[in-house]
């Protein structure tokens, strides 16, 4: 059985963003994998990668590119698996570029679209950890730990700001 989600990214210049997915996907313990493959240097592989994932099991595709983003449209295209687009910066715009080429999908093939870069990318992870949670009630349950970690952060970095300034 594959593993549930297969990151993809345009180039390996993409992954010191798109590490970011990994990263957040291995807090809430959901195996992943990483390839590489372009949009438009490589469209036949991307597709046929694609299909073949899609067969192999993979449930959530997660895709960053930048410039001219095409990649997760592409892969949505291909796929009826959820795609997740994290937009990357580099582009003439940094990063605008790729959030409107990635968002702006006709209508009959969604892309959900996080934010431009290292946030996005980690956003990305969570969100897709999230869509697996739907079927799993254990990842579900470390969703809500994470969720109550990021409100008791939250409060602790109040506190310290309230030390801070009393000293
Ligand atoms: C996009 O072009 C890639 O996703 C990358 O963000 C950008 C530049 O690629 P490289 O020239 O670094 O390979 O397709």
């Amino acid at each position: 059985m594959s593993e549930p989600v297969l990151i993809l990214i345009g180039s390996k210049s993409d992954w010191e963003t798109m590490r970011e997915v990994g990263a957040a996907l291995d807090r809430l313990e959901v195996r992943w994998r990483v390839q590489v493959s372009s949009a438009h240097r490589a469209l036949s592989r991307t597709v046929a990668l694609v299909q073949q994932a899609e067969a192999d099991g993979v449930r959530v595709f997660v895709c960053g590119a930048g410039m001219a983003a095409h990649l997760a449209g592409v892969v949505a295209a291909t796929t009826v698996r959820p795609v997740i687009g994290v937009p990357l910066p580099g582009g003439i715009a940094d990063g605008l570029d790729a959030l409107l080429a990635t968002v702006q999908m006709p209508g009959g093939v969604p892309v959900a679209t996080v934010a431009a870069g290292k946030a996005g990318a980690r956003n990305a992870g969570i969100l897709a950890a999230m869509m697996l949670a739907l079927g799993d009630e254990a990842l579900a349950e470390r969703l809500r730990r994470f969720k109550q970690e990021l409100s008791d952060a939250v409060a602790a970095a109040d506190m310290a700001l309230g030390e801070e300034r009393r000293s």
